[in-house]
């Protein structure tokens, strides 16, 4: 074991939220910083997730850094999204251009994170057994790293490839091969898109249907571009003031008060526009609130599927039989797919994945799907399974799973009570909305605490239990306005085994949050005690 070093603040994560936190603490603070991070090269869930059609569904010049000005400027908007490799080389520019990557050490996880309570230091220990100590602990985790790998009788019998998407090696081939691929979320609609027309067979094996709208994806014109780089202040003001933060013109509008043709006029609008977010809030504000106006777009969506697929058998496979109101997602041809010769559609709701054998997947009604490859797109164990990853032990010694064992909670989505100095950027029952703008709040009003801490002379800073209660109890509060609690997903711990079953995600918007993050820093630092 090396000798101890001592650094002032550990960030963990070099994603979006992990190179703003170093860049901030570093340059405004002036703190020795070391970021660590198991990947081989900037990028985070990004870095991972290079899956084939891989490709973020936020508008692309939205799906980047407000606070880098010059950058706004010089980096070229080609296409309506930016796929993975755009943006694993936008954070390769913002690494370079801010002389980042001399604080990151890559290819190297945390195997522990320990408080020291005499002292007022985190012990950090990393994967290589190096030893370091530091009084700021930042998580910049991502929503998305634990990856969700079913355990299918006889998988490790299989004698072809299986990959994760989240664990994508390079250069996979799968040309003309036999591909199996579990789950249709949105990572696995875009694989499917992506892959139905290189491969020889794919076979689908869907549990839920989901409720998918076109993308809308395409180059942009040069005008377009233009325009947004012209007019970025009002744009940002925009997303500040919004509820999601994708630019969206997010509307009030009822169903309710409009007639049949004119729904069927803006959903078909939207449609054409593409855009999953779009598509949801864009139309009518209570899809995501009104059981009436949900089933409204949830038919629209069907009557799609019915029109575009081919085989009748299999559309109503592909029609969701619950509400709309998952994460939305948006495609680019996913159900056209499905009238390709070489696509096949298993439900495995009906016909259950028996096991994994030596040559494909086995399903109930005794048919052995042969397969070269099987691709699991089968999602996270998000939000608060990366925490699962490492031991995070605060005051006494406190286990962070222990302490989270009736559910992950926190207060403002970045603070415990327990672990002082602890800050986790995109913890538990943060925003949820485009992710950028939400990461820039958290990481600005935490490094604002961690300067006003140091020049006032507070050594911890810590969430109280009733703050942390409080907001708990408000963002289950929110949450249950919507509709969304009530669709099984994600985002509400539903996809995993044993996961406990409640809110995750602050659905109050970035407007609100944003409130609450002034309101807070006004009141003195409301809900944090600074000693
Ligand atoms: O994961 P998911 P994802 N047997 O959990 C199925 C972001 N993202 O990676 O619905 C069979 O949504 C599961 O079935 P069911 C985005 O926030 C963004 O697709 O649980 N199937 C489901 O079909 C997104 O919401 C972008 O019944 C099993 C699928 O696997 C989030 O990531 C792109 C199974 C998992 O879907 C997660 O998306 C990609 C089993 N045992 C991802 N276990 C963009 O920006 C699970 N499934 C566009």
């Amino acid at each position: 074991m090396s000798d101890e070093k001592h650094v002032d603040a550990i960030v963990v994560g070099a994603g979006f939220s992990g190179l703003y936190m170093l860049k901030k603490l570093r340059d405004e603070l002036g703190l020795d910083v070391v970021l660590f991070d198991k990947a081989g090269d900037v990028g985070g869930t990004w870095y991972w997730n290079r899956y084939p059609g891989a490709l973020s569904d936020t508008e692309a010049y939205l799906y980047v850094y407000s606070w880098d000005k010059e950058l706004l400027q010089d980096h070229a908007i080609t296409h309506h999204y930016a796929n993975q490799p755009t943006i694993i080389g936008y954070l390769k520019n913002v690494a370079a251009r801010h002389d980042l990557r001399k604080n990151i050490v890559f290819n190297t996880g945390i195997s522990s994170a320990i408080y020291d309570e005499k002292n007022g230091l985190w012990h950090v220990t990393t994967d290589k057994d190096d030893d370091y100590t530091c009084r700021h602990f930042v998580t910049a985790l991502g929503l998305l790293s634990a990856s969700n790998v079913p355990n299918i009788e006889g998988r490790e019998t299989f004698k072809g490839q299986s990959y994760h998407s989240a664990q994508w090696p390079e250069g996979v081939n799968l040309e003309g091969k036999k591909v199996g691929v579990i789950g249709t979320g949105s990572t696995g609609t875009q694989i499917i898109t992506a892959i139905a027309p290189v491969v020889g067979a794919l076979t689908v094996f869907q549990r839920s249907a989901q409720y998918t709208v076109p993308a809308g994806n395409g180059p942009v014109a040069e005008e377009y571009e233009k325009a947004i780089k012209e007019n970025y202040d009002e744009i940002w003001e925009g997303v500040w003031n919004s509820s999601l933060g994708f630019g969206l013109n997010e509307t009030s509008r009822s169903l309710h008060d409009v007639s049949e043709e004119e729904r069927d006029a803006i959903f078909q609008q939207a449609w054409k526009k593409g855009g999953g977010f779009r598509f949801m809030f864009e139309t009518f504000g209570d899809i995501a609130t009104d059981e009436v106006a949900n089933k409204y777009a949830q038919d629209f969506i069907r009557r799609k599927i019915r029109e575009i697929v081919k085989d009748p058998v299999t559309a109503e496979k592909l029609c969701p039989k619950d509400l709309y109101a998952k994460r939305p997602i948006c495609d680019s041809g996913y159900y056209s797919v499905y009238n390709q010769d070489n696509v096949s559609l298993v439900d495995v709701k009906a016909n259950p994945i028996k096991r994994i054998t030596p040559n494909g997947i086995l399903t109930e009604d005794g048919v052995e799907h042969a397969l070269d490859v099987i691709i699991f797109a089968t999602g996270f164990d998000a939000v608060d399974g990366n925490y699962t990853k490492f031991e995070v032990r605060g005051r006494g010694g406190k286990d962070l799973k222990e302490h989270w064992k009736e559910g992950p909670s926190s207060y403002l989505g970045m603070f415990n009570n327990g672990y002082p100095n602890m800050y986790m950027v995109l913890g538990p029952n943060g925003p949820f909305s485009n992710l950028p703008p939400a990461i820039e709040l958290e990481v600005r009003f935490i490094s604002d605490l961690i300067k006003h801490a140091e020049e006032q002379g507070f050594a911890t800073v810590e969430a109280t239990g009733k703050a942390v209660s409080t907001w708990s109890d408000a963002c289950d509060e929110i949450a249950h306005m919507t509709l969304f609690p009530k669709a099984e997903s994600w985002i509400f711990g539903a996809n995993i085994p044993g996961k406990k079953n409640q809110v995750y995600f602050y659905m109050g918007g970035i407007k609100a949050f944003k409130e609450a993050l002034e309101r807070t820093k006004l009141n003195g630092y409301e809900g944090l005690t600074l000693t």
